[in-house]
């Protein structure tokens, strides 16, 4: 008769091995799996947006679902004016060449064709509105900063683009035509983002945008374009300079 306390011993070193042996294979299977993805993610020709298709899915489908989770209300935090750097960052000299003045004109395409003219002051005449937020580039830096410009949304209302406002996009563009951004309505319609005329307090350095740039604290750096000088609205999705080189177009946070 064989002892019941050793072949319970032996049951369980039975046991042991099955699930070591079932572990190193599920471990072996899953990092072969993942060798296999990577190199075929690797090797996967880009297309014409720069980026491979299975990547710019994975951008697609997180913004389907940032904006399924987007509300109106959402905002970027808000910081106190002290936590403000006092020398913001310069990045980005794209469109950004010679120094603009007081004959700069901001061009609103209401339709091809329908163009309205304004000027700095016409701006500055809408209530001004201050923000202060994290500034984070895709670079991988992020600044507190402060901010003071006119609400977009109060800026359409203003205008009388309220037609404008049920499109899809607004696109904007430097007055020499070398950087461009686009974005959602509902991101331009949230209440931070600004017409930004203003960094601490004082008119925008040349190299930061002087006279007019966007902020829109819910999206990344790339997206708020210094030295608007054009801007028009779109059901597609206007020209983007860094989505053209394969970055995420919506750069939401
Ligand atoms: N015209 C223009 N706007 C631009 C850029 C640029 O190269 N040209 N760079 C963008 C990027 S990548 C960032 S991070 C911010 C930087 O703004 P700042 O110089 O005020 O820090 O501007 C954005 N707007
Ligand atoms: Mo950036």
């Amino acid at each position: 008769m064989s002892d019941p306390a050793q072949e319970k011993d032996k049951a369980v070193q039975r046991e042991i091995s099955r699930r070591t042996i079932m572990s190193f294979s599920v471990f072996f299977v899953c990092m072969a799996l993942g060798v296999f993805l990577f190199l075929k993610l690797y090797h996967e020709p880009a297309s014409a947006d720069n980026v491979q298709p299975t990547l710019r899915t994975v951008f697609k489908t997180n913004e389907k679902l940032f904006s399924l989770f987007y509300s109106k209300i959402r905002q970027a935090r808000s910081f106190k004016k002290k936590d403000a750097v006092p020398n913001a960052r310069v990045n980005g000299d794209v469109g950004m060449g010679g120094t603009l003045d007081t004959s700069w004109r901001l061009k609103v395409v209401r339709k091809p064709g329908d163009t309205l003219v304004l000027t700095l002051d016409d701006i500055k005449a809408l209530p001004k509105t201050e923000v202060v937020f994290d500034f984070k580039c895709v670079e991988g830096w992020s600044q507190v900063t402060y901010w003071g410009g006119a609400r977009f949304s109060d800026f359409l209302q203003k205008y009388n683009l309220v037609s404008q406002s049920t499109m899809k996009y607004v696109g904007m563009i430097t007055p020499d035509g070398t950087y461009y951004v686009g974005n959602d309505m509902p991101s331009m319609m949230q209440p931070q983002t600004l017409l930004c005329y203003e960094l601490n307090g004082k008119p925008l350095p040349q190299n930061q945008g002087y006279p007019l740039r966007l902020i829109i604290p819910v999206k990344y750096g790339i997206k708020h374009l210094k030295r608007i000088g054009i801007m028009y609205f779109s059901n597609e999705k206007p020209k983007d300079y860094w989505a053209e080189q394969g970055y995420d177009y919506y750069s939401g946070l």
